[in-house]
Parts: structure tokens; C-alpha cells; sequence
């Protein structure tokens, strides 16, 4: 008993003098080699509609945060039991199936780690309405690109408030033509065949967006 006893206050003696000083040399140390520490998947939280299409990707990242090159790629696959709204091949393609949503997970394995990644993907099926504001002070589309099923239509509605205009100038104009610079209220065009109409705001470089038709 008291044998044991001291054997143990001699070994805490023993681990306290170990566990003291770092040792710290001094002087420059390079900088410490990249570990494998996260995966981030992307996109995230993808809103689809049926039949929609998307690669996914996943970016290893070292303890700085930093993307990290030359490791394997990834792996994904649809999380089970987390719906079944979408398939997801071992590459990335994501298939939007039915309207629900599912999980989506990367998974990177590099010198013995692994680490995963997951989102979470919406499915909603194809509306025949879409809504786009255009911003006030900004120079966007929001969304940029609606998606509408054939004779749907969109509505552009103007927040400006009477200080800078917008307008919204087609490639190929819908019935009722394009519409000009706007600074309140809303205006609606109707597109009767599937296709991707795009269009921009003329009075601002890069204010560009989309409205893509389907048959449903
Ligand atoms: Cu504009």
C-alpha cells in the first residue's frame, strides 16, 4: 500500500518536471507545413428546379483556412436517408429529381484524414410566375436568373424611388418589348417559347440577368 503510493507520487513528480518548458529556440522557424484540416463543398444550399443540373465541388483546406492543391479529389454522394430530391454522382453531377431536398456530401481522404462537407439542395418544380427586383441603389437583378415553365411570365418590380432608373433591354425582346429606365413600380412580359432570354440594364455595366423557359 504505501509501496504503491509513493510509486505514484514519484511518477506525478516525474510527468510535472516533463511537462513544463516548450523550449522555445528563439530566431525564425519556417512556416509550418499545410495540413489537410476542412473540406468546404459549393455551391451552398443550392435552390433547383426540376430537371436542373449542377457540378458541385469540394476544396480541401489547410489549418489557416488556406485551399490546399494536389490532394485527391473528392468523392460526393446524396446523404442517406436525407430525401431523395436530387441524384448525385460520385463526381459532383446533381440531377434534380423531384421536388423535396436532400443532402449533399464531400468526402476527402489525404495522408490517413478525412474529412466531409455537407449541404443541403431544394428541389421546387417550375413555376409559372417568377419575381425579379431590381435594385435601388444597387446594379443588380434579384435573382439574376428566374426560371419559368413556357407562357409563364416575369415580373420586374422597381425600388429605386425616384433616384437612379433601371431598365431591362432583351437580346431578343418578349411580346410587349423591352422596358425602359424605370425608377418605381412594376412591369410583366409573358414568354410564350422555352429558351434563355437574357437581358441587362444598359445604364449599368454588368447589370445582367436571365429568364430561362421550359417545357415542363
Ligand atoms: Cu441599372
Amino acid at each position: 500500500m504505501c509501496n504503491v503510493r509513493l510509486a505514484t507520487l514519484a511518477l506525478a513528480g516525474m510527468l510535472s518536471a516533463c511537462g513544463g518548458g516548450g523550449g522555445d529556440g528563439g530566431g525564425t522557424q519556417p512556416p509550418p507545413p499545410a495540413v489537410f484540416t476542412s473540406l468546404a463543398i459549393a455551391p451552398a444550399n443550392p435552390d433547383l428546379v426540376l430537371r436542373d443540373t449542377l457540378q458541385m465541388s469540394a476544396t480541401p483546406r489547410d489549418q489557416n483556412g488556406a485551399a490546399m492543391t494536389g490532394l485527391p479529389l473528392a468523392t460526393f454522394e446524396r446523404v442517406a436517408g436525407s430525401g431523395t430530391a436530387v441524384s448525385v454522382s460520385g463526381t459532383g453531377r446533381v440531377i434534380a429529381d423531384q421536388t423535396g431536398s436532400a443532402q449533399i456530401r464531400a468526402s476527402l481522404t489525404s495522408g490517413g484524414t478525412t474529412h466531409t462537407a455537407t449541404t443541403s439542395a431544394t428541389v421546387a418544380a417550375l413555376g409559372t410566375t417568377a419575381d425579379v427586383v431590381v435594385s435601388g441603389g444597387g446594379t443588380s437583378f434579384s435573382p439574376d436568373t428566374v426560371k419559368i415553365a413556357v407562357n409563364g411570365s416575369v415580373t420586374w418590380t422597381f425600388t429605386s424611388g425616384g433616384s437612379s432608373p433601371h431598365n431591362v433591354t432583351f437580346g431578343t425582346p418578349p411580346a410587349g418589348g423591352n422596358i425602359g429606365n424605370t425608377t418605381t413600380g412594376a412591369a410583366t412580359r409573358t414568354f410564350p417559347t422555352a429558351g434563355r432570354f437574357t437581358y441587362q440594364c444598359t445604364l449599368h455595366a454588368g447589370m445582367t440577368g436571365a429568364v430561362v423557359v421550359r417545357t415542363p
